[in-house]
């Protein structure tokens, strides 16, 4: 009695754990990171699953995603409601995802949601070169960036429709294992499809939750 924490029943807590790669432990520590963003707003009782969210502007300022040129996208791409605001479990899902022991194929997943920028499932030109100005700090010409926009469809577009469905960006991913030998051969376009891919998980959550 008296150090049982009561912010989370048990049932809720396995639940986590199971759907997570968090312990029991680090989910607490997660709920004390949520409600000291906004003390007002996050209660510390979670047992009857509270309707709260935080919104998108506070979790971008967290240390992890602070320095990360798509942490908006990162964010959205976790929010249920699409707007970007996070209740708890999308929190956790989000920093889940992030962590070192997440697969690379669900990051993969995730990194494919986070680059499509209008949301349409697929990988056109416009959402690679708003990725492409994102990772380089537009420090590349419109032409050069347009080159290596229609080199990388032109290269992972194996059904010819001029986008790339999940399936190209996979295939293009499982083509470049040995990315951090070539991180910065941007001519090579496989090597650029990876080195998008680990730009925006570069900063793991876990490591400093
Ligand atoms: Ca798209
Ligand atoms: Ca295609």
């Amino acid at each position: 009695m008296g150090n049982k924490q009561t912010i989370f029943t048990d049932e809720q807590l396995d639940a986590y754990q199971d759907c997570t790669f968090f312990t029991r432990k680090e989910i607490l520590r997660l709920h004390g990171r949520y409600q000291e963003m906004a003390p007002n707003i996050v209660p510390m009782d979670y047992t009857k699953d509270p309707d709260v969210k935080l919104p998108i502007q506070l979790i971008i300022n967290m240390p992890e995603l602070k320095e990360n040129p798509f942490k908006e996208r990162i964010v959205e791409a976790f929010s249920e409601d699409g707007d970007g605001n996070l209740s708890f479990n999308d929190f956790v899902d989000m920093f889940s995802v992030l962590s070192e022991m997440a697969p690379r194929e669900l990051k993969a997943i995730y990194a494919f949601k986070i680059y499509d920028f209008n949301t349409d499932n697929f990988i056109c030109k416009s959402d690679l070169e708003k990725t492409l100005n994102k990772l380089t700090r537009e420090e590349l010409t419109a032409e050069e960036i347009t080159l290596v926009c229609e080199k990388v469809i032109e290269e992972a577009d194996m059904d010819g429709d001029g986008k790339l469905a999940f399936a190209d960006f996979e295939n293009m991913i499982s083509k470049a294992p040995d990315f951090l030998r070539y991180k910065n051969c941007l001519k090579n376009y496989q090597m650029f499809f990876f080195y998008m891919f680990c730009c925006s998980w570069k900063d793991d959550g876990l490591a400093k939750c």
